[in-house]
């Protein structure tokens, strides 16, 4: 492990980005469960979903500018949407107005400017006909409905979460880093865990695919002691108060995940950013603690980084010039 995640330990810095057809809502990415709305309410953002503005290397400029080394994209939301073009489902990018994969050229735009890549897949999704209706999803209190649905196949589901986790790692490339979000078991009625995702089976399977990967830590499997468990955990929204990521009495490398304004995805009139300064401060206290920081940005529905996340990253980028 301390081979593999030499890299990430060393970069320290990484760029999160929340993207899907949410960012056209432009109110937070759980906004489908938020407002419990229904798969025809959320569709006319897939039918108009048209990134005209999109350009991969002017994000790969602004975070590596920003002084981020590596950037973990989310290819799959909990609302089931994918950016990658994918053969095991219709719902994605490329059956848009846009019409094309967004992911491979992203990953060259990134990589060619020096980025490590990371995928983020969501083991929840709220759009696939055997996923089973839960605490989270959008329909949760509609009682007619959980009836309807009652014997929905989560195994069928997982083959195709499996399916779908095997093509981003056979067509992509070399990919570093894998984000799976998220074990939730004993939490509600019909929560899900390791059990439910075959979490071990996924997990052989990416070593398999990329050896040299690194897993982070929401399948739910132990972390940090051999090939069947996770290689870093993935605190949220929270500084950890100091080195608390130990297992059996051995420090595992751990990420501070950070938001510029309290949502993941593009979230328009939510006004709570966080100033350049505290960024800094927020990154300083990180790396103190022998953490990586991975702070995210929520693209525009028409594929650009908001001109209040540019001048964030921009301050971050200001005071990196000054000290290095
Ligand atoms: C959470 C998700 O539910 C959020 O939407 C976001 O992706 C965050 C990084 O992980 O658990």
């Amino acid at each position: 492990l301390e081979e593999r995640s030499a890299w990430f330990t060393a970069d320290r810095f990484g760029l999160f980005v929340h993207w899907g057809v949410y960012a056209a809502a432009a109110r937070h990415e759980w906004v489908r469960a938020r407002e419990k709305l229904t798969e025809e309410q959320y569709e006319p953002y897939f039918e108009h979903f048209d990134p005209d503005l999109h350009d991969p290397v002017k994000w790969a400029e602004d975070a590596w500018n920003a002084g981020m080394r590596y950037f973990v994209i989310t290819t799959k939301h909990h609302d089931g949407f994918c950016l990658f073009d994918s053969e095991l489902t219709d719902y994605k990018a490329a059956s848009t107005p846009y019409g094309r994969d967004l992911i491979g050229p992203m990953v060259e735009a990134f990589r060619a400017r020096g980025f490590k890549v990371g995928f983020y897949y969501s083991l929840i999704d709220w759009h696939h006909p055997e996923f089973p209706v839960d605490l989270y999803h959008p329909q949760r209190d509609d009682a007619d409905y959980i009836k309807a649905t009652e014997g929905r196949d989560v195994t069928a589901y997982a083959d195709y979460l499996h399916g779908q986790v095997r093509e981003l790692l056979t067509n992509y490339g070399r990919i570093d880093l894998m984000w799976f979000d998220f074990s939730y078991e004993g939490r509600g009625f019909n929560a899900k865990g390791p059990k439910e995702w075959r979490s071990a089976e996924l997990m052989a399977m990416c070593r398999e695919l990329q050896p040299h990967i690194l897993i982070n830590n929401r399948l739910g499997l132990g972390i940090g002691q051999g090939p069947d468990t996770a290689d870093f955990t993935t605190p949220e929204q929270v500084q950890p108060p100091g080195h608390e990521n130990e297992f059996a009495g051995s420090a595992v490398p751990w990420e501070a995940c950070q938001t510029l304004n309290g949502s993941w995805g593009y979230d328009r009139d939510n006004l709570d950013w966080k100033p350049p300064g505290m960024l800094v401060r927020m990154l300083l206290d990180t790396v103190s603690k022998g953490g990586n920081m991975l702070l995210n940005v929520g693209p525009t529905g028409r594929g650009e980084f908001d001109p209040r996340a540019r001048d964030a990253l921009a301050g971050v980028g200001e005071w990196m010039r000054l000290h290095e």
